[in-house]
């Protein structure tokens, strides 16, 4: 019998279980730790470690060793001869230790079937997971912010920035645990066996080309998404108006009596949530849905709110829906939403000044996020680039160019904007920033060609990380930027 079946719970026997942990940024780190706390036998390799980290795996005693070369890497591994080994998210399937592993036949977990496996630690807590191309961290936060409304003790955790493994540890534990989950994460994931995740409700708000360099293909990166469904328990959401989620759910082995729910911004059928002449209505979980429906909140309401973009309407049905169909009422949704703040860097305005309006959306770091906001203004100067990830933005310069007054590129590469700008939008003015203060040039081209009625939109539709730490540094760097050379806000 294989030295890893019957690890389903915290108190089964761990003891010298052999582990090799591969990275050791946050994830790493709490996969180590818990190791640690489960008496396994584990030792960490990585490319990179903080000092921070380090100096804790030495107090606790956990062996690591920082390995740049990944052939060493492997051998280095296999002196280990690990049992398992749990993977970080960023190291992709194409990583010399995943096939080393797989000529070894020896598995690969994610920290998220760790944390699945010894769930019960405290408080068995009931999971929600969510996934989706787009506005997964907004509707994971959304979610857990109208159930801390209605009274329950929850916690939003996962690719959101907290690993699973801390909430799963956590002293007093949780009712529900709502997950935002990645392509990278749901990759690893069995569907069947000790080790498959059997969430109460689980969603995928939306499919466009992402992450290509790392999955390999559209296709792989689909099918990874589509994991997020398998073996529902309660409730399943996808959006009515992406086929791509419909499809996942109809291939889903979910269980027996789990409900699949639509959300779109279209009128709802019986068992759906949607809108009807500018207000946001549930017909999925008001009592005799078949000839009742239920208002959650209006457009109007949501405008003044600063929530109403059509992107933020999708997350706001799906986050209410979640909520609601583990004993959220509609009231706790209206209230929730009233004191819910949005994150900094998603769509967020950072000034209107002499009829511009400067928007950092820094968190678009693919071309369909990108979408979502070019598509909400009517005139725009747009920043784009950085790392496009194997991806192309044709489509994007296509459907917007219209409304583009000038088009500013950042980003070390910009072959790509170069490209499709020349292809789609000859005519529009295309200014490529060259200089060291990337941000600082790119927001003085800004003003040049910004008019009374504009909008210049940072949405970069690529990650940032050639010319900035993360989106964070990339957001910030354009809002000082901004403060520098516009102001703030006219009285
Ligand atoms: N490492 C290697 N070899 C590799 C790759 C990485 O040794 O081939 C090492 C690095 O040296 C470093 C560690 O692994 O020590 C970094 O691991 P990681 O890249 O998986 O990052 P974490 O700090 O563990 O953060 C991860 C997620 N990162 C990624 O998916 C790239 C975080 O999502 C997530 O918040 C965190 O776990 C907690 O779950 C970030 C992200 O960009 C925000 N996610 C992508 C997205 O949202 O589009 C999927």
């Amino acid at each position: 019998m294989s030295r890893l079946s019957g690890l389903t719970s915290w108190n089964a026997d761990w003891k010298g279980v052999k582990v090799l942990v591969v990275g050791l940024g946050v994830t790493g780190f709490s996969v180590a730790d818990t190791l640690w706390e489960l008496g396994c036998e584990a030792f960490v390799v990585t490319s990179r470690a903080s000092d921070e980290h380090t100096a804790i795996l030495d107090v606790i005693g956990i062996d690591y060793a920082i390995v740049p070369d990944e052939t060493e890497m492997v051998r280095l591994a296999a002196e280990f001869a690990p049992d398992v080994i749990i993977v970080s998210p960023g190291v992709s399937p194409q990583h010399p230790i995943v096939s080393w592993a797989a000529t070894e036949s020896i598995p690969i977990w994610s920290d998220i079937e760790l944390a699945w496996r010894v769930r019960d630690k405290v408080l068995t807590s009931e999971w929600i997971l969510i996934t989706g191309t787009n506005g997964k961290t907004t509707t994971t936060q959304l979610t857990a912010h109208v159930l801390a409304t209605a009274g329950f003790r929850v916690a939003a955790v996962g690719n959101i920035g907290v690993p699973v493994l801390d909430a799963v540890r956590d002293p007093t534990g949780f009712e529900f645990l709502v997950v935002e989950i990645s392509s990278f994460q749901l990759h690893w994931l069995p569907t069947v066996g000790e080790g498959a995740l059997r969430p109460l409700v689980s969603a995928c708000l939306n499919i466009a080309e992402d992450h290509l360099d790392w999955h390999g293909s559209a296709e792989a990166y689909r099918a990874a998404k589509g994991v997020v469904y398998h073996n529902t328990r309660k409730s399943v959401f996808y959006s009515r108006i992406d086929p791509v989620t419909e499809a996942l759910v109809r291939d889903a082995n979910v269980e027996e009596g789990c409900e699949a729910i639509g959300f779109g911004l279209v009128t709802p059928d019986t068992g759906e949530l949607g809108t009807i002449d500018g207000i946001l209505v549930d017909r999925a979980f008001v009592p005799d849905r078949r000839n009742n429906a239920q208002e959650l909140t209006t457009v109007d309401h949501l405008v003044e709110l600063g929530f109403a973009t059509p992107h933020m309407i999708l997350n706001i049905l799906a986050a209410s829906g979640m909520a609601l169909s583990v004993g959220a009422s509609a009231v706790d949704v209206a209230t929730g939403l009233d004191s819910f703040e949005l994150d900094h860097h998603r769509c967020e305005m950072v000034t209107e000044n002499a009829g511009v309006t400067w928007i950092d959306d820094s968190k678009a770091t693919n071309a369909h996020a990108a979408n979502a906001s070019l598509r909400a203004f009517p005139s725009l100067v747009w920043i784009v680039g950085g790392m496009f990830k194997g991806t192309q933005i044709d489509e994007l310069v296509q459907a917007h160019q219209s409304r583009l007054r000038a088009v500013i590129a950042i980003g070390v590469d910009r072959d790509e904007p170069r490209r499709a700008m020349a292809a789609w939008a000859p005519d529009v003015p295309f200014i490529e920033i060259d200089a060291d203060n990337v941000m600082d040039a790119a927001v003085s081209a800004a003003v040049l060609h910004a008019s009374p009625g504009d909008t210049v939109l940072l949405a970069p539709a690529a990650a940032s990380m050639d010319q900035f730490v993360d989106y964070a540094d990339r957001g910030r760097q354009f809002q000082a930027a901004v403060r520098t050379h516009v102001g703030l806000t006219d009285e």
